[in-house]
């Protein structure tokens, strides 16, 4: 079954020289959308990365538009797989990236080595994982994080866009756990369309275009309706002078191997629990 989207506003654009307007936009909306903020040319070269992933996998042919789906079945695919060899994406200048954080959020962001790339098949469900809000934080207020999220291939309103609800970083709907969500979405929360009550905002993307959110901000994706595989990834900061939150510093997939082990230990403490009891 693939999910119907809610329907979406434009996104209002902004550019990254209104300064104090910015950041009272920011604070009001809880996004910014500002296109051509990026240089495209690393964006490419890390597309073509990932294309070359999947493409050995049998999963895609490589087009100058992104990568096709060959109609493979994804669903055993590791999508660990696409942290490369390095394990450690810099796709993006740090210090570019940190330099328009800083002018969008008004504050010096501390960048998250953990990069989450993030993948959508051509008519791939996705209705048990939106709409959400991110469990980025684990101990602390959610007002310190956010996100920049990042196109990696053209995008339309029906390939997989990202919608944000507008101002929902304010609001105080409850979220509900997910067990059983996909590797790439384990941490997120789910929450049903029918409770969010601010309108959903997006637009189409294409690479160089930067979407920034808020910690709190519930944002959702549509289910991908076109011919190709859909790539966007996301940096995760929080501001440099707010301590840093546990395994900030680790890479995407360290991050998993010591939740997986988190998750085991926890297991076991309890069925130790349920034996004494
Ligand atoms: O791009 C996606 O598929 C989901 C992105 C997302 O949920 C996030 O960056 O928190």
């Amino acid at each position: 079954m693939v999910r119907t989207t809610p329907l979406f506003e434009p996104f209002a654009e902004s550019d990254l020289l209104c300064g104090a307007e910015l950041h009272e936009r920011f604070a009001r909306d809880g996004y910014l959308f500002v296109r051509g903020a990026l240089k495209v040319e690393p964006l490419l070269r890390a597309r073509k990365e990932l294309t070359d992933v999947l493409v050995a996998a049998g999963l895609a042919i490589e087009s100058e538009d992104g990568p096709i789906w060959t109609g493979a079945d994804p669903s055993g695919f590791d999508r660990l797989l696409m942290y490369g060899p390095q394990a450690e994406l810099h796709y993006l200048d740090q210090a570019e990236a940190a330099e328009i954080i800083e002018c969008l959020w008004g504050a010096k962001p501390l960048i998250w080595r953990r990069v989450g790339i993030f993948l959508s098949f051509p008519n791939e469900d996705v209705s048990d994982i939106f709409p959400h809000r991110d469990r980025i934080v684990f101990t602390d207020d959610a007002k310190h994080y956010a996100t920049l999220w990042v196109p990696l291939t053209r995008i339309g309103l029906q390939d997989g866009g990202l919608g944000i609800a507008k101002g929902s970083h304010r609001s105080s709907v409850r979220t509900v756990e997910n067990a059983a969500r996909p590797a790439q979405h384990v941490n997120r929360p789910t929450l049903k369309y029918e409770d969010i009550t601010e309108p959903w905002c997006s637009s189409p993307f294409s690479p160089g275009d930067a979407l920034f959110f808020h910690g709190r901000a519930i944002h959702t994706v549509t289910s991908n309706a076109g011919p190709r595989i859909r790539i966007a990834f996301a940096l995760r900061c929080q501001h440099a002078d707010h301590s840093p939150t546990p395994m900030y510093d680790l890479s995407l997939p360290e991050f998993s191997r010591r939740m997986s082990a988190f998750h085991a230990l926890a297991e076991v403490a309890s069925r130790r629990a349920r034996e004494r009891s």
